[in-house]
């Protein structure tokens, strides 16, 4: 580990919260070290309390966590938020929004916010993700807030990262919770119905009930629906009390262990996945792979055997690697 790690890693550790932000644009940007430094943070991870909360945009996500963290700090936890918005790259409104309404907790290092945009895959987005949040969770955060849009597979990997998933949805979204996404359905441990200062929460309440005698779970656990307006505050006590209930309920059923090891064994994959396909770029000598391709374009040889082949050469490469 380098002396700058080291530093930073006590540093961290002693609650720094410009140590955590440097920790951070470390793992995110993957700047040199940045896999020593998670190596390092690992045994002091696995304490915090994730908590997902997803739903479309603007369905008052960044809201609710707003008013959760104010609500945990009452309660003298300290809080790590990863707002992830695959969305705003386009637009810049929704973490220029989330600025202006977290700007409140600038003075408060009991909360540490970061917004994270989508660059390159959203799979890649669910990865450094996982990352942001197991520093946060090293650096002794109580409470993890991971916000995201839920939208698409890689959405619902982003919230497989948490012991607690909330699902946000609001009455008359046009569409019926039916279009929603099955899986979403299926990943709720807590339904908020947000924006109940609206009407057609009966409704929405309805569907989602409609859909949970459908939908199995293993778990004993029916997810509760809770009603919010988030704008004013309205819901939250009762937010706050149904996640404590699933957690009490996880803990006395041994679901904790058992969860996190399921997201375990996705994660590890993925890494996995990583790791081979940056070690099978290796193989590569400079332009040989677009030359390799303009050769299947060409018809000279096909990509299947040539896959097997590369395959085959990382093998060897490591092997001999190992006899060095
Ligand atoms: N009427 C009403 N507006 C809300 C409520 N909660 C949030 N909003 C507003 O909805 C908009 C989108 O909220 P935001 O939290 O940014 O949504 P996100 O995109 O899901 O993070 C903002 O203008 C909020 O002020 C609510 O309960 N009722
Ligand atoms: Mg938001």
């Amino acid at each position: 580990l380098s002396q700058q790690n080291k530093t930073l890693l006590s540093n961290l550790r002693s609650g720094d919260p410009r140590a955590l932000a440097r920790a951070i644009s470390t793992v995110e940007n993957h700047s040199p070290g940045w896999i020593d430094l998670l190596k390092e943070l690992f045994p002091h991870s696995g304490k915090a309390r994730t908590i997902g909360l997803t739903g479309a945009p603007g369905a008052g996500k960044s809201t609710l966590v707003d008013q959760l963290a104010t609500h945990y700090r009452k309660q003298k936890h300290t809080i790590g938020i990863i707002a992830v918005d695959p969305t705003s790259p386009y637009t810049g409104g929704a973490i220029l929004g989330d600025r202006i309404r977290m700007q409140q907790h600038f003075s408060d290092p009991g909360i540490y916010i970061r917004s994270m945009a989508t660059r390159g895959s959203l799979g890649g987005l669910a990865r450094t993700t996982a990352d942001v949040a197991l520093v946060l969770d090293a650096a002794g955060r109580d409470l993890v807030l991971i916000e995201t849009v839920g939208v698409g597979q890689d959405e619902i990997d982003i919230v497989r990262l948490a012991d607690v998933t909330v699902v946000i949805l609001v009455p008359g979204m046009g569409d019926d919770v039916q279009t929603i996404k099955a899986g979403i359905m299926e990943i709720a441990d807590i339904f908020v119905i947000n924006k109940v200062d609206h009407d057609g929460a009966e409704r929405v309440e309805r569907e989602i009930r409609g859909m949970q005698s459908l939908a199995m779970r293993t778990d004993q656990w029916t997810p509760p629906i809770v009603k919010t307006v988030a704008s004013e505050g309205r819901g939250i006590l009762e937010l706050a009390d149904a996640i404590a209930a699933y957690e009490s309920h996880q803990q006395k059923q041994g679901l904790v262990s058992q969860r996190r090891t399921q997201n375990w064994e996705v994660r590890l994959l993925e890494m996995l996945r990583d790791n081979l396909l940056q070690q099978a770029r290796a193989t590569f000598t400079d332009g040989e792979l677009s030359e390799l391709a303009a050769q299947v374009a060409e018809h000279k040889r096909d990509p299947y055997s040539l896959v097997e082949e590369i395959a085959g050469r990382m093998l060897q490469s490591s092997a001999e690697r190992r006899l060095k």
